[in-house]
């Protein structure tokens, strides 16, 4: 397979746009809570964030996989003929560096191990590791079944596909050394998707829904769920699935986006709390007022796609 990237960033308009946002946004550095709406078929406790911080995402990118390292972030897009590796910047959302893959490939999870990026497809079963400056094909991996998610803890890939399962993975052979099972409470927990490895624990993002599972590593139990159903009212009715979580151990800044969001936020995790059933409705805090005004209206008027079925969108 031939290696191909370019440059997209003022040769493609809705990214030019991206930059020219660039110019008139910046990440809001005032923090402002979010409200949590407490799910109720959530079992293991919400855990309370803050919002600190919003940058310019590509409103075409089908999000699938989300890494960040020295400095920039490391995108998957999905759909055929749409899918892509992607080198970005944090500030504008500029898109330095692309690989768009062969039309046959939906591409899925991503992941940083040893100075390459490896990125899964969704039902091709092959898995392509990339060097992370040059975005050239290094090698490639077979694997049974659909891949989703992919992260790593440093010894092992940790892989989701779909199931309420996660597979710990040798990156050598791409073999599975080990399966653990997800439960929230005892209860299965399915659909797992694009996944992060943050200070000894897995971030899950899950299919349909606005929510991330925090998950033992060990026991696969759920410790905590992130709610993040009220960013609803910053994004336009196109933003599909929340499907983007990449941390920077540097400085411990977590960021999440999804399918086709014009926005990425940036995060930061507040004390846990021990667990409690939930406040009665009255009690519940108030959605409204109460998150960062975007300083890119453009963005949201880019957020056009072509499906084919739904049964493409991932
Ligand atoms: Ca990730």
């Amino acid at each position: 397979m031939a290696t191909q990237w370019t440059f997209k960033c003022g040769q493609v308009f809705s990214v030019f746009l991206i930059c020219l946002c660039a110019l008139t946004s910046r990440a809001k550095s005032e923090a402002q809570e979010v409200p949590q709406s407490c799910a109720t078929h959530h079992l293991a406790p919400l855990i309370p964030f803050t919002v600190i911080g919003t940058y310019p995402h590509d409103p075409r990118a089908f999000t699938q996989g989300l890494v960040f390292f020295d400095g920039f972030l490391y995108e998957s897009t999905g759909l055929n003929g749409r899918s892509s590796l992607r080198k970005v910047a944090l500030k504008t959302g500029c898109v330095l560096k692309e690989y768009d893959l062969p039309d046959q490939y939906f591409a899925e999870g991503l992941a940083l191990w040893g100075g390459s990026l490896i990125q899964l497809t969704w039902k091709s079963g092959k898995a392509f590791q990339y060097g992370l400056k040059s975005f050239a094909i290094e090698r490639e991996f077979r694997y049974p079944g659909e891949g989703w998610g992919l992260t790593d803890d440093k010894k092992r890939l940790i892989m989701s596909n779909g199931s309420s399962k996660i597979s710990f993975i040798d990156p050598k052979t791409f073999a599975v050394e080990r399966v653990t099972p997800v439960l929230d409470g005892g209860r299965p927990v399915r659909l797992l998707n694009e996944l992060e490895y943050i200070k000894g624990e897995i971030f899950a993002n899950v299919w349909h829904d606005d929510s991330i599972a925090v998950i033992s590593p060990k026991s696969g139990e759920v410790t905590g769920w992130l709610d993040f159903s009220a960013l609803r009212s910053r994004l336009p009715p196109s933003a599909m699935d929340l499907n983007g979580i990449a941390y920077d151990p540097k400085d411990d800044r977590i960021f999440i986006t999804g399918k086709l969001w014009p926005l990425l936020f940036e995060i930061k995790l507040s004390k846990r709390t021990a667990p409690s059933a939930p406040p009665p409705a009255a009690n519940r805090p108030k959605r409204s007022g109460q998150l960062p005004k975007t300083r890119c209206p453009l963005l949201s008027t880019l957020s056009s796609v072509r499906h084919s079925s739904r049964s493409d969108l991932w």
